[in-house]
């Protein structure tokens, strides 16, 4: 198990709603006295890690999306099981997709492009509509895999952000540790400053991992962010990892306080953040959708990663991201264990959905 995230409980939103918005982005670079923790001994490596887990990515993604597939599979059967091909079919189909989390839209574009299929290839047994429904999905799915390219700068920034709990931190360790495997350097910004619990969790893993950490003792998250950028120009880092505090939409002050730090990202080094990853908890359904408008809206989001695909039955959420917001979705997790985080593929996340 990742245990290094796990944390005390997590901040209430109301509490850290409660924490005065920072000042200025210059006040907040001299606010900083981070502390740089460098690994100096890895013993319980990610090695560890992965020996206990056998299984592949497949069989991960499989058993991550198992009740979600159970939800689906088992109604569509139901009514692919061979039959005319009538309006009632259409109306179970539309059923079983909104009782998935597709949502309306998704759904209603689905059933669509479902008809012109059995229209266009003359379908007309109810066996043949399964096929038909899995085309639908990978083509509403496939625009959103664009994995991310992160050798278009040096080093190349990415900004976590997303409610409390959705993910963020675990995805940090999960992330360095997929980078690493591709022989890039990583250095990790602890900007989640409202709780000493996060900057610890980050550093104990940091250490373990061999990853640098830059953490501050308090202070300010941009900041925070700040120094690591260029202490990762200065040791010629491929890729800063920037943790920030969870916080909800609704939260006006702490979406301005992300705003600036996304600010004085940009002034430690222009044109970063590279990448702004919204890290969405896949269990909390059609909400994610509204989370994806509202922190575009603020951030100009350039990255998903949904996360704890696994023990929900709503990865149908998906369709529905793709549907009303389609942003990339350049991760996704399947669990607690570093080998749960993968890019995401629509055609393998399709098969694992609705295959048996
Ligand atoms: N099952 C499962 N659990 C996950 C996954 N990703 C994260 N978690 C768990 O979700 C919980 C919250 O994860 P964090 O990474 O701390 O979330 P966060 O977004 O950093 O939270 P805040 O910093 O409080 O906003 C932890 O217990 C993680 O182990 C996943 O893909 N599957
Ligand atoms: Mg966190």
């Amino acid at each position: 198990m990742f245990n290094f995230f796990k944390k005390d409980k997590p901040a209430k939103p109301a509490e850290v709603a409660t924490e005065p918005v920072a000042s200025e982005e210059a006040q907040a670079v001299e606010q900083a006295t981070p502390i740089d923790t460098t690994a100096s001994h890895h013993e319980q490596s990610s090695a560890t890690e992965a020996s206990k887990s056998q299984l592949s990515w497949t069989e991960r993604l499989r058993k991550g999306l198992s009740r979600s597939r159970e939800q689906l599979s088992k109604q569509l059967k139901g009514i692919f099981s061979g039959g005319k091909i009538d309006e009632d079919v259409y109306e179970e189909l539309e059923t079983i997709l909104l009782t998935s989390d597709v949502g309306v839209n998704a759904t209603v574009s689905l059933l669509d492009d479902i008809r012109s299929r059995v229209k266009r290839d003359a379908l007309s047994d109810t066996s043949q509509l399964k096929n038909a429904l899995e085309d639908a999905l990978l083509d509403l799915l496939h625009p959103l895999q664009q994995p991310l390219d992160t050798s278009t700068h040096h080093p190349f920034v990415i900004m976590m952000v997303g409610v409390n709990g959705a993910g963020k931190t675990t995805t940090i360790g999960k992330l360095a540790n997929l980078f690493q495997a591709q022989g890039k350097s990583v250095l990790i910004a602890a900007g989640d400053t409202f709780r000493a619990a996060a900057r610890e969790q980050l550093q104990a893993w940091g250490e373990r991992n061999q990853v640098h950490v830059v953490a501050s003792e308090g202070g300010d998250p941009g900041a925070v962010i700040f120094d690591a950028v260029q202490s990762a120009k200065s040791k010629g880092i491929d890729i800063v990892l920037a943790d920030t505090a969870g916080r909800l939409p609704t939260q006006l002050n702490l979406m301005e306080e992300i705003k600036k730090v996304q600010r004085v990202i940009d002034k430690a080094l222009p044109s970063a953040p590279h990448e702004v990853l919204l890290v969405l908890d896949a269990n909390t359904g059609q909400n994610a959708v509204a989370q994806v408008q509202a922190f575009h809206q603020a951030l100009n989001v350039t990255g998903l990663v949904l996360t704890k695909l696994d023990g929900t039955a709503k990865g149908g959420v998906i369709a529905a991201i793709a549907k009303q917001q389609p942003i990339p979705i350049r991760y996704i997790g399947v669990g607690e264990q570093l080998e749960d985080l993968r890019p995401f593929q629509a055609q393998e996340f399709v098969e694992a959905l609705i295959h048996d």
